[in-house]
């Protein structure tokens, strides 16, 4: 029984602390996906890692177009795309480290400033095989405010989930 709800907190510790550091972006913030948003600005309020996600909103104007690399980035030459989605709610999960481009499709909005260029740190770096240690999830970097204080509440719940399984021991 103790055994059982041990392992079990321990469960739901460790998947509350891979929630609270994987983060939701929403591209260009509340004005979403359009030519009217300054992504260099977004951008450079962001910290984009791992296992985060990007989250396009836009009007059926728009689409979102992946490009390769820096020189389809610079020229905005959107005929050799990476990936291209168009749903006006579109989920891109950064699933490893690097460079990503992102444009627009529809003619003239990337050279009207409708693109940006993500760096995606290689934050949390614990395996994701649900077999690993409670104790490698808790070995991830400092990194910007927002992200250490949610690991800090992940860790204070997980602290307190043990801390409630030694009573229950002692009982
Ligand atoms: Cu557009």
């Amino acid at each position: 029984m103790g055994l059982k709800n041990t392992i079990f907190l321990v469960l739901v510790a460790t998947l509350m602390v891979k929630e609270a550091l994987a983060t939701q972006h929403l591209v260009g913030g509340s004005q979403g996906w359009d030519q009217s948003t300054d992504f260099n600005s977004w951008t450079s309020g962001q910290t984009f890692q791992v296992g985060d996600k990007l989250v396009f909103k836009y009007s059926s104007m728009h689409n979102v177009v992946e490009l390769g690399g820096e020189s389809d980035y610079k020229t905005c030459n959107i005929n050799s795309p990476v990936n291209t989605m168009s749903s006006g709610n579109d989920i891109v999960k950064l699933d490893k480290p690097g460079t990503r481009y992102f444009t627009c499709g529809t003619l003239g909005h990337c050279s009207q400033g409708m693109k940006m260029k993500i760096t995606v740190a290689n934050g949390n770096t614990s395996s994701s095989s649900p077999s690993s240690s409670s104790s490698s999830s808790s070995s991830s970097p400092t990194s910007t405010s927002i992200a250490s204080v949610s690991q800090s509440v992940a860790y204070i719940v997980f602290i307190f989930a043990l801390v409630l399984n030694m009573f229950q021991f002692m009982m």
